[in-house]
């Protein structure tokens, strides 16, 4: 099924077109400043905060040194409780930190964190919680929240998935301290590598632009053990440029979404996970649950799949409690964590990507049902 023997992989990234681009890398070779906050730089800032409805914004070279530094910023120490079911990165930044990582299971609906299993994880020692929009589906922000004012914890979110999504009240960006964005080339929105932290207010982002910059503040000034995170300008300018083409990408992306749901519907025991309440998304993945009634089990459908030159991926397979830096922690143990263990064996993420045809959707489709 593969287009002209050329695979069809879970993602590819958008391109805007390079004619758009070179006028922008004209610009950069004419005035010589490739990074330190130059103008695209900062011209990438106010257009991301205008278009994502947030006050500020930071931008970094990718989503994870965002994290680091996220955690940095808000001084965050001893024990932070967070999701098994995400992409590794959220929970190293906590290891790179010296943060105890403490796992609480998943709703099984959303596969985000349950915030019902928060309470019982607080202990003495916890400062944060750092839940993961999954997919791109908004967390429970409202209940999050509240145990967060509760307990007095900072909530960090990783947003790495949750570029341009809107809750009930606006941006899902706006909940939680700070928020952090990943561009990686695999996302909805890609700078080729980059990230942002989301802040609400210009102290916290004067801190994180110190932080980003080796703690400088000012010239001779260090005020901060700062790393070097700072995007650069061949990055920012082609933000600048993928930003233009945001509403045809997320259109398309809404088309492949809807294709996949109206086909694979009454397929029995293939289960599309559906949006968390969402009032603007941004189709960043299409997860599908691989239930028991189905003909197979989810390896074997992985395995029948690329044997069709189809290359989905298993997000998020093993759990991130499963790898061994992780195993040894109590809270890492199955029966701490049902629901993600039931996940991480049935999910599997099906293409989607803004120049994916209709008619390849079809066949993935056709060749799920036909099983
Ligand atoms: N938090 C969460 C929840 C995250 O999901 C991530 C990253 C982070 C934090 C950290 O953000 P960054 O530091 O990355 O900004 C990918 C990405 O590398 C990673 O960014 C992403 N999450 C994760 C979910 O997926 P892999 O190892 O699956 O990527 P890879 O190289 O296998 O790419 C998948 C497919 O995409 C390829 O089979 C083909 C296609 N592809 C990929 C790249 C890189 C392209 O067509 N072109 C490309 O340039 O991790």
């Amino acid at each position: 099924m593969a287009i002209k023997n050329k695979n069809i992989y879970v993602t590819q990234p958008h391109l805007p077109p390079l004619s758009e681009f070179i006028p922008y890398l004209e610009q950069i070779w004419e005035n010589k400043v490739l990074t330190n906050g130059g103008p695209f730089h900062q011209e990438l800032e106010r257009a991301l905060c205008e278009y994502l409805g947030v006050k500020y914004l930071s931008l970094f070279t990718n989503g994870t040194i965002a994290l680091i530094t996220a955690l940095q910023a808000l001084r965050i120490t001893g024990e932070v409780i967070t999701t098994p079911f995400s992409f590794v990165a959220t929970s190293h930044s906590l290891l790179w930190n010296g943060i105890k990582p403490v796992f609480v299971d998943i709703d099984p609906r959303t596969l985000n964190i349950d915030p019902a299993k928060i309470e019982a994880a607080i202990t003495p020692q916890t400062t944060a919680i750092m839940p993961v929009h999954c997919y791109g589906h908004p967390c429970d922000v409202d209940a999050i929240e509240k145990i967060a004012n509760t307990y007095g914890l900072k909530v960090i979110y990783d947003a790495a998935h949750a570029f341009g999504v809107e809750c009930h009240c606006g941006s899902v960006l706006n909940h939680g301290d700070l928020s952090v964005l990943s561009f990686h080339a695999t996302k909805v929105f890609n700078t080729f590598e980059g990230g942002a932290i989301v802040c609400p207010d210009e102290k916290t982002k004067v801190r994180i632009d110190q932080l980003k910059n080796f703690g400088h503040a000012g010239e001779v000034n260090v005020v901060a053990p700062g790393i070097n995170g700072k995007m650069s300008e061949i990055n920012a300018a082609f933000g600048l440029v993928q930003l233009k083409h945001m509403g045809d990408v997320l259109e398309k992306r809404r088309t492949v979404d809807a294709r996949y749901r109206k086909n694979l519907k009454s397929v029995p025991g293939i289960l599309c996970l559906e949006g968390s309440g969402e009032k603007v998304a941004n189709y960043a993945y299409f997860p599908i649950l691989v239930k028991s009634e189905y003909a197979l089990d989810r390896e074997r459908l992985n395995e029948v799949l690329k044997e069709a030159g189809i290359i989905p991926r298993r997000y998020f397979y093993p759990l991130i409690s499963e790898f061994s830096m992780y195993q040894g922690l109590p809270s890492s143990m199955p029966s701490n964590l049902p629901y993600a263990m039931q996940a991480t064996k049935q999910v599997l993420c099906l293409p989607i990507y803004p120049d994916l045809c209709l008619e390849i959707v079809d066949e993935i489709c056709s060749l799920i049902a036909a099983q």
